[in-house]
């Protein structure tokens, strides 16, 4: 079930997830066509009054990390094409390690790089809170709300992420979340999706992201839908409280 707007009960926050030059053209290694011009909106929504968190999300990878393409020796080391499995590092307490497919990608948003900084046409002042995410080498981690395998605390025990934000949006009794950014066919959707989960109802601007693949963009908003992310234009009553 998509979410549904409650006026009484509503308290929303931004999620601006990987807005980085690596996901930007024209030099980025994992270039999102257009994915700089998404930048004032972006701007736009960051100045609205009524936002009790504004959030950044960054990739943030170690050089060995697992999704580069270059760290695995060929046939499998082909960038959007090759897939190798990876292995939950971090199982629930007695039980197996799951494992799963990981998708490959050019080198990309390495730790301390030029390529992994926000990219200036963003206000990065107004953000609250900035959290780096995929910093375990043998995990992907799309959404900052947990990795692949769906670990949702992985601060202490994975190194995966700094900083655990279901947590700092309950503080702050944020009922709505509210996610732009890159891609919207990865990071934006496991956030938006992951929101759902963590417990807020999530809504993702249509206009606010640009994916990888546009043409897949369809298949992924009925999968958003079955997760229960409500997919919304910019000028929806719900941006105007
Ligand atoms: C992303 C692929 C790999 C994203 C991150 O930000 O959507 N995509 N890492
Ligand atoms: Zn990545």
């Amino acid at each position: 079930m998509a979410a549904e707007f409650d006026e009484e009960h509503f308290v929303p926050a931004l999620i601006v997830v990987d807005m980085q030059e690596d996901f930007c053209p024209p030099n980025g290694s994992l270039a999102v066509t257009n994915g700089r011009s998404i930048a004032p909106l972006i701007n736009s929504l960051l100045s609205q009054p009524g936002l009790v968190l504004r959030i950044a999300t960054q990739d943030n990878h170690p050089p060995n990390h697992i999704s580069f393409a270059s760290n695995h020796p060929p046939p499998d080391n082909r960038p959007f094409e090759s897939f190798v499995q990876m292995t939950n590092p971090n199982p629930p307490p007695g039980q197996e390690p799951e494992t799963k497919l990981q998708q490959l990608w050019p080198v990309h948003c390495v730790q301390d790089t030029p390529g992994a900084e926000l990219i200036p046409e963003i206000d990065a002042d107004r953000f609250d809170l900035v959290t780096k995410k995929g910093r375990h080498s043998q995990v992907e981690m799309y959404s900052a709300f947990a990795d692949a395998f769906g670990n949702i605390d992985p601060t202490v025990t994975m190194q995966s992420v700094d900083v655990d934000i279901t947590s700092e949006l309950q503080a702050k009794g944020v009922t709505d979340v509210i996610v732009v950014g890159l891609a919207g066919d990865y990071c934006v959707k496991c956030t938006a999706i992951d929101a759902v989960k963590a417990g807020f109802r999530s809504w993702l601007i249509e206009e606010g992201t640009k994916c990888v693949d546009p043409t897949g963009w369809d298949l992924v908003k009925e999968e958003l839908g079955i997760a229960g992310v409500s997919v919304i234009h910019s000028d929806d009553p719900v941006l105007q409280k």
